[in-house]
């Protein structure tokens, strides 16, 4: 089964659209308790209430061998007891064809992700090998959430901001490979209307939300498909931190469903 049409089931069994990001800052975790302990409970909290997770390699990268260890054993883990919930991992990478071999060889065989966040800053060849990988998805950075995202992604080209010249890339990339989605920050309620317009019924994953104070509300009255599907909503601080992980999943798929509803 192809990435899309996982998350697309994910979404009808969850009814949510909601995603978990599993990042466990070592620095916060109870002494002798592993990154793969931590987000055992953590997924076991929250599973009924999401339709995809989305670890972030920094956190594990930052810990060495056995935080590497902890990321596959986390993905293994989803695979064998939520074998239908899908797993982003996020990277951001992309680098020379050949180098992007190697790492599509990482992300999609050794860890076995189902999709990864990609970022385009080195154009089409960059990308290739990850979009060869049809059954997986490739999530490519369009407007990020982060306080400089406007340094480069705002400058005007050709009259146009570079962030929606990325997003008329990743239309055309998409009609060939049909794996493709993008990564609009929650904290660009406005610029997500201008990419929906160009991106038609693309679906675009959404951090920011929770810690980073993006506006779910705007997000999704700019950003939903009449059919209450196009966004994936990720949060992973005020989740996984959260008195109630449980609690808080639920509440906040509850209010995105709210505005599902129109
Ligand atoms: P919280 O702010 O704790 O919810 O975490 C946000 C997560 O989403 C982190 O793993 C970020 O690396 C990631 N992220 C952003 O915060 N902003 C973006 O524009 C893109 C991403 C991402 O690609 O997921």
């Amino acid at each position: 089964m192809d990435f899309k049409t996982k998350l697309d089931k994910a979404i009808s069994k969850s009814s949510s659209l909601l995603c978990v990001g599993l990042d466990p800052d070592p620095q916060k975790l109870k002494k002798s308790e592993s990154q793969f302990q931590f987000n055992k409970i953590i997924i076991e909290a929250t599973a009924a209430f999401v339709c995809a997770y989305k670890p972030n390699i920094g956190f594990y990268e930052a810990v060495g061998l056995t935080g590497l260890e902890d990321l596959k054993n986390t993905i293994f883990f989803l695979k064998k007891n939520y074998p239908l919930i899908p797993v982003i991992l996020d990277a951001k990478r992309a680098d020379i064809g050949n180098t992007t071999l190697s790492l599509a060889e990482a992300i999609f065989d050794f860890y076995q992700a189902d999709a990864v966040t990609a970022n385009p800053y080195m154009g089409f060849d960059s990308l290739e090998p990850f979009l060869k990988r049809r059954d997986r998805g490739v999530i490519v950075l369009c407007h990020t959430s982060n306080p400089s995202s406007a340094d480069f992604q705002e400058l005007s080209v050709n009259g146009q901001p570079l962030y929606i010249k990325v997003a008329q890339k990743v239309v055309q990339w998409n009609k060939k490979y049909k794996n493709l989605l993008m990564v609009v920050g929650a904290t660009n309620p406005t610029q997500i209307k201008r990419i929906r317009r160009v991106a038609g019924d693309m679906t675009f994953l959404v951090p920011g939300i929770g810690v980073q104070s993006g506006n779910l509300e705007k997000i999704c009255q700019n950003g939903l498909l009449k059919n209450g599907r196009g966004l994936v909503i990720s949060a992973s601080r005020s989740i996984i931190y959260a008195q109630d992980p449980a609690m808080e999943a639920q509440n906040l798929k509850n209010e995105i469903n709210k505005y599902r509803q129109g």
